[in-house]
């Protein structure tokens, strides 16, 4: 480059960004605030979103040097060359069309950064377009909200490896950092691999939530504490290992209180929504063969909440006794403290397993540590278990399993008697917990050398000749017997699912 096109770039922006709603205004303001001089572009559609760039350069950016444009060309040439240009549009065709915008006013190298909750295969897809044309293409998870997008986020970008080292600086600089000063972001791998942990991450939100909503439900239900009795034991487990943004808010939560004083959460109607990033979670653990119990019944509950009507129809048919029972408050608080600090636990173990298999299959070498490490920060499910996570999948003899490694094996011991404690306690008393049920029952089928496995074989052995191995002979061998004396010798074809 000659020096006065240099010059030339030099002067140019060093990141543009598309899309100025809730996350994309907030992370141009954090972007400009660490000293990026950054271009933002937002379509304009008529009588709907006029003005959405003028608003926010004669708003909220008024005193920062980010430039506003309403033109795409003239944004495009905004930017130093190679151009940096993060999308943080609706998720789905709003990236496709964008990108087909934008190509033809790219030039050999350009990064296209998808910020949004896209699908990973959308991702995979769009790697390979983008680096067909010669540009390349990085698919990052971004995870904080409208807060962490403003004051620091964690990022997960993956995708064209070559687009790290020129990205890097930037999404560094804006990312949260953990308690060691670490910035939460670091390359993930290849390919939509950093959308799928985004993923993930979002499923073991959805669990996380689940189980602390079920830990209020057991203290109110069970133990019939107030909100002001419960938000301090929310807060105290905020200062134990427990300590997490979603424990804290959950205290701040049962605190606030209407306009009319009374506790707001009390009037807030028991029907949760999903965006579908659970489900997409369970879907694609489904896929890959991979259990992922607790968070598929987080977006199961979530869906069962809905249905309100039925289960107030269902409540008047079955007068079940609920919650007579008198327990030691101080005793079950700490077992609730135990049976959510081991569900959770499990929940993290599923998460990691399916990120474990998704990289073996797609060939995308993650690192289970650094990931960990990633989430300490910014993220609604940043906690300060993640710090013991990270350093469990550091170790030299990486565990097949989170429950296995040598310090969880540990805790799990400590708290097995609590966590079974509570599951028993809230069945006998007829209180719904689902997902510490489901964990506890995903650490039992976990440690159970042997399970009624035989007997379903069996059974599709004897209806449907599917076959099946046997104990006394090698693994991989098949049998199918004439269970009925009238059935033939045929096989069915035999395949996993
Ligand atoms: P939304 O998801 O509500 O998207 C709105 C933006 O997309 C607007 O700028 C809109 O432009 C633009 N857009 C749409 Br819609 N269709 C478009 C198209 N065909 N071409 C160009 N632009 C288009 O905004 P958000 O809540 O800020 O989220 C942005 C992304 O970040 C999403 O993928 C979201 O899932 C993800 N995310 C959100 C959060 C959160 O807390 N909100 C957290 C983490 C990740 P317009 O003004 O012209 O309509």
């Amino acid at each position: 480059m000659s020096t006065m096109k240099k010059k030339e770039n030099e002067s140019r922006a060093d990141i543009g960004l598309i899309g100025l709603a809730v996350m994309g205004e907030n992370l141009a303001l954090n972007m400009a605030g660490k000293g990026w001089k950054v271009s933002v572009y937002n379509r304009t559609v008529k009588g709907v979103e006029e003005g959405v760039v003028e608003r926010f350069v004669e708003g909220r950016a008024k005193e920062t040097t980010i430039q506003g444009h309403t033109d795409i060309a003239s944004f495009v040439a905004s930017l130093a060359t190679p151009r940096k240009i993060m999308m943080m549009v609706r998720a789905g065709s709003p990236v496709d069309e964008l990108m087909e915008q934008l190509f033809p006013l790219l030039d050999a190298g350009d990064i296209l950064i998808d910020g949004g909750n896209s699908n990973y295969e959308d991702t995979n897809r769009r790697v390979t377009l983008s680096e067909s044309k010669g540009f390349r293409f990085v698919g990052s998870g971004v995870s904080g909200g409208e807060e962490g997008a403003l004051n620091g986020a964690s990022i997960m970008p993956g995708g064209s490896q070559s687009a790290w080292s020129e990205v890097k600086p930037i999404l560094q600089s804006i990312a949260a950092k953990a308690e060691d000063g670490t910035p939460c972001c670091d390359w993930i791998g290849p390919a939509g691999s950093g959308h799928f942990v985004k993923m993930i991450h979002n499923g073991i939100e959805y669990a996380d939530m689940q189980l602390i909503g079920e830990a209020y439900w057991l203290m109110k239900k069970l133990l019939k504490l107030d909100n002001e009795d419960m938000a301090d034991i929310f807060a105290r487990w905020n200062t134990l290992k427990l300590r997490s943004y979603l424990v804290e808010i959950t205290a701040n939560i049962l605190r606030h209180k209407d306009g009319d004083g009374n506790y707001l959460l009390d009037k807030i109607l028991d029907a949760a929504g999903q965006k579908g990033t659970g489900k997409w979670s369970v879907i694609n653990a489904m896929e890959l063969g991979m259990p992922l119990g607790v968070i598929a019944t987080a977006v199961f509950e979530r869906s069962f909440s809905g249905q309100t009507e039925l289960r107030k129809e269902a409540a008047t048919k079955f007068d079940l006794k609920r919650t007579e029972a008198v327990h030691d408050q101080t005793d079950t608080v700490n077992d609730i403290y135990t049976a959510l600090y081991a569900s959770k636990l499990t929940s993290y173990a599923q998460g990691f397993a399916v990120l474990q298999k998704a990289s073996d299959t797609f060939g995308w070498n993650l690192n289970l540590s650094s990931i960990a490490r990633m989430w300490r920060g910014g993220c609604i499910i940043r906690s300060a278990f993640l710090n013991d996570i990270a350093t469990a999948f550091a170790a030299p003899q990486k565990p097949g399993n989170l429950l296995l490694s040598d310090y969880f094996e540990e805790e799990i011991r400590g708290v097995l008697p609590g966590w079974k404690r509570v599951v028993t306690l809230a069945t006998a008393d007829e209180i719904p917990l689902p997902a510490f049920a489901s964990a506890l029952n995903y650490f039992y089928s976990l440690t159970s050398p042997k399970l009624p496995a035989n007997l379903i074989q069996a059974q599709r052995d004897y209806f449907g000749a599917h076959t099946f191995e046997r104990i006394d002979q090698p693994r991989g061998v098949f049998f199918h017997e004439n269970w009925t004396g009238h059935g033939g010798d045929t096989k069915s074809g035999s395949y996993n699912v």
